[in-house]
């Protein structure tokens, strides 16, 4: 039996990248499956998917609304998809137009949204989101913690039945939650006589026969005019639905603080056993170190994914001693880790303090006002350079940045793992950053080259050859040296700022370097 799932978004969303890391999560299994790649003028996907020896076939529809095209085709393509005798059948739409539904009843139906298309996109998108049974947010990587909240948050508003899913089309992250997520779908069997979720928007007029001429003598057909008088322009304020809030509220109440994360030792590259079973408390922070390459960001994603035995690594990850259900796991609203890495930045088009209220606000958070000048306070003590809140979020610094991202994900986001990819040149100060999140009871994992960090944490995990070899409790001793190597750093800073300021180093800087 044959499984069709309907991929669509909208254009350059991520559809392809996506579907190019799923299908290799799923030929890992050693699954079949071809794609179909729909367009209006040309598409570059072909190649993308041949590139990979993936079976593909493209329909262009040329002067025809792609979607329209699609569903007069599909019925062809299922065929051949069965032919083929494909296990998976998957078909991308070309994204063009935002109210298009090609999705089919008891078909599995998916949607790609990236979040850098605004906050305000998932409310402007019709049932191409509204009715999908999956929605996949791609670019999560170049935004904050707190900007991927807020959108996921607008993609639940729209869709409340959606499962959603966080995916990296680049790297692949979240590729395998989502295959895992279709292997657990069922899709009717045909398409025949089968129905639209939704009928597509009608368009029959006089343009679509070619008239090319403006002006009323020349419409005719499905013709709809706007109203732009002053009654009209009060209509269209609407009404927040009093069920919104309740939504909102349900949203989060999910989330509770959690006692523990285990991790329970897999496999290293050579099928060597990791002999480990390390269990992290809220308060706890654990730096894992190793050679570029070795593993440490695989660590991070079995974290982020819940990991049971089923990614490469073979770990498994406890939450309170127990396995996670799947809601944990899948569930967007449940989600129990924040990633903060190097580059992420804002793209929001909006103020420090509007950004801090706006995550705020999609939190539910009580006394919006108080929390926002909290984080805004704490992000100025973590930052070398002082910012307003009037500043526009995207003209940050780098560091300005990260301390920002840092506060907010301590104060308002919800999640108790928190997971730091290689942050130590953002020009923050790192030991007040760990301090804050620690002190909101976060279990805080980094992956990290920089010695101040790797001994900052009560432990390290080693990674070598793609496994654990070894957890380290951080001694007395090194807590010692620590203070040591932190006071060389604040040296290391204080000519860092010297040169910044047009200064020259031609003093004997050795004497700088005298610590007793
Ligand atoms: N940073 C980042 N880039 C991504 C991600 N997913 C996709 N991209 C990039 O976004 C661009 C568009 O991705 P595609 O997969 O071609 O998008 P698409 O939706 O298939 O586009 P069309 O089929 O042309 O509508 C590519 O340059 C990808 O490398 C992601 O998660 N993060
Ligand atoms: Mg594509």
């Amino acid at each position: 039996m044959m499984k069709l799932v309907t991929v669509s978004g909208p254009p350059s969303s991520g559809k392809t990248s996506v579907l190019l890391r799923v299908i290799e999560e799923l030929k890992g299994q050693h699954t079949t499956l071809g794609v179909v790649k729909f367009d209006c003028l040309s598409t570059h996907d072909k190649a993308l998917y041949e590139k990979k020896d993936i079976p593909v076939k493209v329909g262009i529809s040329g002067n025809l609304c792609p979607d329209h095209f699609f569903v007069t085709n599909i019925e062809a393509c299922y065929e051949w998809g069965r032919e083929s005798g494909f296990e998976y059948l998957f078909t991308e739409s070309a994204g063009l137009c935002n109210r298009c539904s090609p999705h089919i009843k008891n078909i599995i139906a998916v949607c790609v949204i990236d979040c850098l298309s605004g906050i305000y996109t998932p409310h402007k998108i019709g049932p191409m989101l509204k009715l999908a049974d999956v929605v996949i947010i791609t670019k999560g990587d170049i935004v904050s913690q707190a900007e991927r909240e807020v959108f996921a948050f607008k993609v639940r508003q729209s869709n409340p039945k959606a499962k959603i899913i966080f995916m990296n089309g680049n790297t692949g992250q979240g590729a395998f939650q989502t295959a895992k997520l279709l292997e657990n779908l069922s899709s009717e069997e045909g398409v025949h006589e089968n129905r639209l979720r939704f009928s597509m928007p009608a368009a029959i007029c006089s343009y679509c026969l070619g008239e090319t001429k403006i002006g009323a003598d020349y419409q005719m057909g499905n013709v709809k005019k706007m109203h732009l008088d002053v009654e009209t322009k009060k209509e269209n304020i609407k009404k927040q639905p009093d069920d919104e809030n309740q939504q909102e509220e349900e949203i989060y109440e999910n989330l509770h603080k959690i006692q523990s994360l285990s991790i329970i030792g897999g496999v290293d590259k050579n099928g060597e056993d990791e002999k480990v079973h390390l269990s992290i408390r809220p308060g706890d922070i654990v730096s894992i170190v190793g050679p570029t390459g070795s593993g440490k960001s695989r660590l991070l994603a079995d974290i982020e994914c819940m990991a049971q035995k089923d990614t490469p690594t073979k770990r498994q990850i406890r939450i309170n001693g127990e396995i996670p259900g799947s809601d944990m796991r899948f569930s967007i609203a449940s989600k129990l880790v924040a990633q903060i890495s190097q580059n992420m930045n804002f793209i929001m088009d909006l103020t420090v303090e509007e950004f801090i209220k706006t995550h705020a606000k999609s939190r539910m958070i009580e006394g919006i006002n108080q929390v926002a000048e909290r984080v805004f306070q704490k992000a100025n003590e973590l930052s070398g350079e002082s910012f307003g809140k009037n500043t526009p979020v995207t003209a940050l610094s780098g560091g300005q940045s990260r301390a920002l991202m840092i506060a907010d994900t301590a104060l308002i986001s919800a999640s108790p793992i928190v997971l730091i990819d290689e942050i130590e040149n953002a020009g923050v100060d790192r030991k007040k950053a760990l301090d804050l999140l620690v002190n909101e009871e976060k279990i805080v994992l980094m992956s990290t080259h920089d010695p101040i960090l790797a001994l900052m944490g009560h432990k390290r995990i080693i990674i070598k050859n793609g496994g654990i070899l070894k957890v380290i409790e951080t001694t007395e001793e090194e807590k010692n040296n620590l203070v040591f190597i932190q006071l060389i750093d604040d040296k290391m800073m204080v000519l860092r700022n010297k040169l910044r300021q047009g200064e020259s180093l031609n003093s004997d800087i050795k004497k700088t370097f005298s610590i007793e």
